[in-house]
């Protein structure tokens, strides 16, 4: 959505005098910086290895929001998998003393401004079903994390026996 704000913002300073045109340029290259793609950062990422055959896995990272403004995390996009889901492990007291985890499935995740989101086993998972082949222990898989603001970041995440 915003994305498309900025294209009409850029073909209006096509139209506007020289000084105007310069002065969204210099909000052009501030709002590239805002980009959720270019303040969120990755470390501690792996893809959970899984026998062959299994169809599904999980993902597991942390993203540390550096910038000023929250960011949300949409979604997820790796060629290993049909389809990825964002995922949050809930667990839920039952009527005795048992408790019950289970999985929920999220439209988004926020990112607060300048704080870590741990993506990890009992919390946050990037759930990754319908595997299109098998996975291999050091493998790196290619991953996109696409935000709210239209950005995407690409990274490569090991698989890891855990
Ligand atoms: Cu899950």
């Amino acid at each position: 959505m915003k994305k498309t704000i900025v294209s009409m913002v850029w073909a209006a300073s096509l139209l506007l005098p020289v000084s105007l045109f310069a002065d969204s340029m210099a909000g052009m290259n501030m709002s590239s910086a805002l980009l959720a793609a270019n303040t969120i950062t990755v470390s501690q990422g792996y893809v959970r290895d899984v026998p062959p055959g299994t169809h599904n896995t999980a993902m597991f990272l942390m993203l540390t929001n550096t910038g000023k403004m929250e960011q949300n995390l949409i979604a997820v996009v790796s060629p290993i998998s049909n389809q990825t889901q964002l995922h949050k492990t809930i667990i839920e007291k039952g009527v005795s003393e048992y408790s019950m985890a289970s999985m929920r499935q999220v439209n988004d995740i926020v990112l607060p401004a300048g704080k870590t989101v741990a993506f990890q086993p009992g919390s946050y998972h990037i759930m990754v079903m319908d595997l299109t082949g098998n996975l291999t222990v050091g493998q790196q898989v290619p991953v996109w994390l696409i935000f709210a603001d239209g950005s995407h970041k690409e990274i490569m995440l090991p698989v890891v026996k855990k």
